[in-house]
This record gives C-alpha cells, sequence and structure tokens, in this order.
C-alpha cells in the first residue's frame, strides 16, 4: 500500500513516529520541530506541519537559537530525543550553522532541514540564492558539510526513502551523533510522491550499550590493579550514557578518585568521597596535582579538549597510562590509551567485577580527603566573599547555588561564568550542571535553557548568562513566555567581556573592545553605556528586576520563582574580581614581536610555560 504525499508531508509523517528505546524504555524521539518560515519552506514544510499536528511545531525568533535549543533539549535528555529545525533558503538556512557546529562538536543529536534552491534550475537565481559561475549544484547549504555528521541534499522525491533512516542511524548512534542536514530544495519539498505505508509506520531506534574487546578489558584491569596512582577523568559520556550510578559504585569500590570536565561535571555528586572536582584550566588543586603525578589515567567519554588537559600539560607523571572508555573508537585512542571503546555504564560495571578487592592504599585516600576537605573550605570562603557593590561573581554562584535542588538544571555557556562554575558549583546530581563549552557560545545561554526546560518542565531552570552573552541573544524570551516554559535568569552585568579583558591583560595587552563604554577619540575610555538590562527583558514579556547587594539578589531569585513567567534578574557584578585558577595553564599564544615591555614579559613566560607541553601520541 502506498499513500501518496508531499515530500515535506511525508517528512513530517516518518518524523512523528520514529522512537529511541535504551534499557527497555522508549521515547519519542521527536518532540516537535521548531521553525521559522520563509519562501523556501512556508509551502512545503509549513504546509505539512500546518496539516499534520503529529509533529508539533514551535515558533521561535531566531534560527541559530532554535539550533541551540534543540541541542539543549537533547543534552539535557542525555541524547535520547531532540528536536527538529526548519528555515527558509539562504540567510535562514545560514543562521543555523554556528548552531549546527556547536551541537556536532558537543556530539549532540538535532536534525536540520534547511530549505535549498530549486532543484528544477529554470527560475534561478531565486531570491536569496548564491550563485556560481563554476556550478549549478552549489548553494549556501554546502556550509553545512563540515559541521554536520550526516549531510544530504534531496533532490527527489524517492530519496527520503533511503536519507531518512540513514538521519535516524546517525542521530542515534551513541559514536557517531551531532547535527544531520538535509537540504530541501523548496520545489521537491512540494511534489508529491506515492510513499509505501511501511516506510510511515512506527520505528524503535534500539540504542546500544556496546562492550568493549575482552582482552582489552583484561589488560586494564591488570594495569588499574598495578597502578600506585590512577586518576579518572568523566566526561560527558559518563552522563549521556547514564553511568553515574556505575561510576559511583567503581570509584566507591576501588578508592580510586574521580575529577571531571565541564561536559563530565555531575558525574557524581559534589560530596562523594572520591570527588576531586574540576580538573584542567578551570580545575581544582587536588584534581590538577593529583593529574600531575598520577601513572594512570582512566577517561570515560572524555574529548580531551585544551581545556581538559591544560593544553597538554596536566599529565608530567613519565611513566602515565591511559585507559580510555569511549564510545567513540576516535575518542577511545587518544593519548596512546588502551582503548576501551564501548559504553560507559556496562565497561564501568565489568571493570568492577573484574576489579573485586582491588583497592587503592589508605594513604592515597587520605590525600583524596585532604584536597577535598581544603577545597570545600576554598568554596565556602568565595561565596562568604561580602563586598559592598559591585558584588563578586563567586557570590553570586554561591547564591544561586544554595537556592536550587538536585533536579534543577544551571545552564551557562561562555564568558568568565564557566571557569568559576567549573570550580564552584556543588553540583548535587546528574544534569544538574548543564554547560556548552564544546563551543562556548555566547547565546546558548537563554536558547539553551527553553530546550532545557521543555526536556524536563518539572524542574527549575537557571539561565546565568553575562551581560555580553545577554546582549547577543536574547531574544527567545519571547519565546519561552508564548510557550509557558518559565525560565529564571540571572543576568551579571559587569559592562563587557570580563574574560577577555581579563585574559587580553594576561598577554600583556590593554584589554581594548572588553569594554562596553563611549568612545572617545581611538579608545572606549568613556562612561559607562547605559543599557538598561531590566526594561529590555520587561518589553520582551520577562518579569524584570534589578539587584545590587547579595541580599536583593536572594529576595528577588526568591520572587523570580513565584512568577509564571520568565523572570530575569539583573545583577551588577564586579569586572576586575575574579576567582583565581589553581595549578593549570592555557595555552593561548603571546605576540613573538611587540614594542610592548608587557607584551615583552607574557611571552617569556609564555616560553617558558610552553616547555611542560606534552606530545601525548
Ligand atoms: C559567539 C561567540 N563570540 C565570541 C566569543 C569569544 N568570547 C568568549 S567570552 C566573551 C565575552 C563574554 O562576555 P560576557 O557574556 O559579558 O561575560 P564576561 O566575560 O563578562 O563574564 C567573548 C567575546 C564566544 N565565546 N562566542
Ligand atoms: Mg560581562
Amino acid at each position: 500500500m502506498n499513500r501518496r504525499l508531499t515530500v515535506a508531508q511525508a517528512i513530517v509523517a516518518f518524523l512523528s513516529n520514529q522512537y529511541s528505546s535504551r534499557d527497555n524504555r522508549e521515547r519519542r524521539f521527536f518532540q516537535g520541530c521548531f521553525g521559522i518560515f520563509g519562501h523556501g519552506n512556508v509551502a512545503g514544510m509549513g504546509q505539512a506541519l500546518e496539516q499534520d499536528r503529529r509533529l508539533r511545531y514551535y515558533l521561535c525568533r531566531n534560527e541559530q537559537a532554535m539550533v541551540h535549543t534543540a541541542a539543549a533539549f537533547s543534552k539535557a535528555s542525555f541524547r535520547l530525543r531532540t528536536l527538529a529545525c526548519t528555515t527558509s533558503i539562504g540567510p535562514g538556512a545560514t543562521n543555523m550553522i554556528t548552531g549546527a557546529a556547536l551541537a556536532t562538536i558537543n556530539r549532540l543529536p538535532v536534525l536540520l532541514l534547511p530549505g535549498d534552491i530549486f532543484a528544477r534550475r529554470n527560475v534561478s537565481p531565486v531570491l536569496q540564492q548564491l550563485e556560481s559561475p563554476a556550478s549549478q549544484d552549489a548553494s549556501v547549504n554546502d556550509c553545512f558539510k563540515p559541521v554536520s555528521r550526516y549531510w544530504d541534499r534531496i533532490q527527489r522525491p524517492e530519496q527520503i526513502l533511503t536519507a531518512l533512516p540513514e538521519a535516524m542511524r546517525v542521530l542515534t548512534s551513541p559514536d557517531n551523533t551531532g547535527a544531520v542536514t538535509l537540504s530541501l530544495p523548496q520545489d521537491v519539498q512540494t511534489e508529491g510522491f506515492d510513499f509505501p505505508e511501511e516506510f510511515l509506520e512506527k520505528r524503535v531506534w534500539t540504542i546500544p550499550r556496546n562492550r568493549c574487546d575482552r582482552a582489552f578489558l583484561i589488560t586494564a584491569a591488570e594495569w588499574i590493579r598495578s597502578a600506585k596512582k590512577p586518576l579518572i577523568v568523566a566526561g560527558g559520556g559518563v552522563l549521556y550514557s547514564e553511568a553515574w550510578d556505575a561510576l559511583a559504585k567503581f570509584a566507591q569500590q576501588t578508592g580510586i578518585p574521580v575529577c571531571e570536565t565541564q561536559a563530565g561535571k555531575g558525574s557524581l555528586p559534589y560530596d562523594h568521597a572520591q570527588q576531586l572536582g574540576a580538573i584542567g584550566v578551570t580545575g581544582t588543586p587536588g584534581a590538577n596535582i593529583m593529574a600531575r603525578e598520577a601513572d594512570l589515567i582512566i577517561g570515560i567519554g572524555a574529548r580531551y579538549s585544551d581545556f581538559t588537559t591544560a593544553s597538554k600539560t596536566a599529565f608530567q607523571n613519565a611513566e602515565v597510562r591511559f585507559i580510555n572508555i569511549n564510545v567513540a573508537e576516535f575518542d577511545s585512542y587518544k593519548h596512546r590509551a588502551l582503548p576501551l571503546t564501548g559504553d560507559a555504564r556496562v565497561t564501568l560495571e565489568e571493570l568492577s567485577e573484574a576489579l573485586a578487592g582491588v583497592r587503592v592504599n589508605s594513604s592515597y585516600q587520605e590525600r583524596i580527603s585532604e584536597f577535598r576537605d581544603e577545597w570545600e573550605k576554598e568554596v565556602d570562603r568565595i561565596y562568604g566573599i561580602r563586598k559592598d557593590p559591585p558584588i563578586t561573581q563567586g557570590q553570586v554562584i554561591g547564591v544561586i547555588n544554595e537556592m536550587s535542588h538536585a533536579d534543577d538544571v544551571m545552564v551557562c555557556a561562555a564568558g568568565s561564568l564557566p571557569g568559576d562554575l567549573h570550580k564552584l558549583w556543588r553540583t548535587r546530581g546528574p544534569g544538574n550542571y548543564h554547560m556548552e563549552y564544546g563551543y562556548s557560545c555566547m547565546g546558548y545561554e537563554i536558547a539553551g535553557g527553553l530546550g532545557i526546560k521543555m526536556a524536563k518542565p518539572q524542574s527549575d531552570v537557571y539561565v546565568m548568562v553575562g551581560d555580553g552573552s545577554y546582549l547577543m541573544m536574547a531574544q527567545e524570551i519571547v519565546t519561552s513566555v508564548q510557550e509557558g516554559y518559565k525560565l529564571n535568569i540571572v543576568l551579571l552585568d559587569n559592562h563587557g567581556f570580563s574574560s577577555i579583558g581579563g585574559l587580553s591583560r594576561g598577554c600583556g595587552n590593554e584589554g581594548m573592545g572588553t569594554n562596553y563604554r563611549y568612545r572617545q577619540g581611538e579608545r572606549y575610555d568613556g562612561e559607562l553605556l547605559p543599557v538598561d538590562f531590566q526594561a529590555n527583558a520587561a518589553s520582551l514579556g520577562a518579569w524584570a528586576v534589578r539587584t545590587r547587594t547579595s541580599e536583593e539578589l536572594r529576595n528577588a531569585l526568591h520572587e523570580g520563582k513565584k512568577q509564571t513567567r520568565t523572570s530575569v534578574v539583573v545583577v551588577e557584578t564586579s569586572y576586575e574580581d575574579r576567582v583565581p585558577g589553581y595549578e593549570s595553564w592555557w595555552d593561548v599564544p603571546i605576540a613573538e614581536v611587540s614594542e610592548s615591555d608587557t607584551v615583552k614579559r607574557a611571552r617569556t613566560e609564555y616560553e617558558k610555560a610552553r616547555k611542560k607541553e606534552r606530545f601525548l601520541f
């Protein structure tokens, strides 16, 4: 039996009937489809979504933002669900490229359906078409290729019969997932075809828990047994595999300490006895000192970005070896590791069994406890700093952390906040800490917060956003109000880019372009720009208030919590007061040639520090 549908109608029918399943829990894979319509999709995908309401349509304000929302939705769902995104051709399509890169880098499934130029070609060039004298087979949508894990252009209706299953395979693949882009020429979207009924029936994609090679597992157990100073680096894969209980058991049983990457934070609660906190550039002293000395690193679901490896200076023991547990073969081989290519949960369970009775010695455990105690005191100290307005960022983090519960979610992405939060946030449950730090994309915060709230409507979502990020992308407040997905947004106003200002000065420069001030001749040395964030947020439909002291902030947050619509609490924070770095380094190359003494000095320091970098090949 066939059903005559347009290509767009068949896509909507197909997507609404796809399910994922893991551990015998089944869920609809697509919660809905975001979209902004234009001539490139309104009569195709727009018509189909209007007619077939099984795939719920959501209107947003910006195409980049909707991809962030989809990525955050999938991250908060541990990659077991996502959202689709449809756009018009041209700028609507290319607006999604940043979102696609973010999703692919963070290994998060999102399905992108940009409109594309006519397959028929006779009316070219159409509005917004990129013309090429070299080929008629080129459009701006080709820009999605390097940032997509699967890319296709649908030139004939029957191509979706093979393209959509491929798209689903990649989206639900723990190893391969990321952005999937199906470019849909605007004429093809509307073409009718007799699609087989079976193609449109319910289909369940079972997400596997692959097991690693048996011999490698035995070797890994031997390596762990003989290690004197083992350390676990927990990455995002622990959370995506829902392996937190298996990790807690493994760490408890073996006594091996655990530190966490940005994506892996929350793998253990902050008060777990083996928890050393953040590792790397934005790490804690305990994690970084123990990483430096470790003779065995067990990386679990970690990509080893430069923030985690402190630009390859984190692991200084000449004898250090790596065991990498990772669903992706690509990651499991990093640092010449013994590759346990497989799912984090089952691999940890198997390792626990293989290591029954094996435990680190008691002096190693004491060291962990000492580092833990010292670090908790340091967090208390930073949370407890009392300063006249403008208050410190550490104080703000403390206030929000103390208010929030294990099921709530704190979301952030860029600026000076990620580093401070990585160190200071006391994570109480998996998913409680949601940091987008693969792409660290300014503008993810509010759009991402919306996706989290859609995935976890019962939880309070706290969006922490700098003034720079807010000015880049705040418009999805309107969408949150429209959809009744309430966000608790805290906007930290330090009048510019504190992070990059600090970095600029650290590189011997003067912080050009990092303050929001009036121009005075060649410099931005004038008065602060009078941006009224409270009025701005209120104008978008939010309940908004401005605060200065931490008491005012606390009261406003409680008041904001009572509101039914999205609240924005603006708090002025100090540009200068920063949480220090601990026992780490980040490679940001400094000018080798300069007339400035401060740059020259920074370069000398830089050359010295770089000597610690290792080639872990
Ligand atoms: C889209 C994007 N553009 C540029 C950057 C580089 N960048 C990182 S942090 C930052 C400034 C962030 O300012 P703000 O949100 O006010 O946070 P603050 O540094 O003041 O904490 C910039 C420009 C980025 N991460 N993302
Ligand atoms: Mg700022």
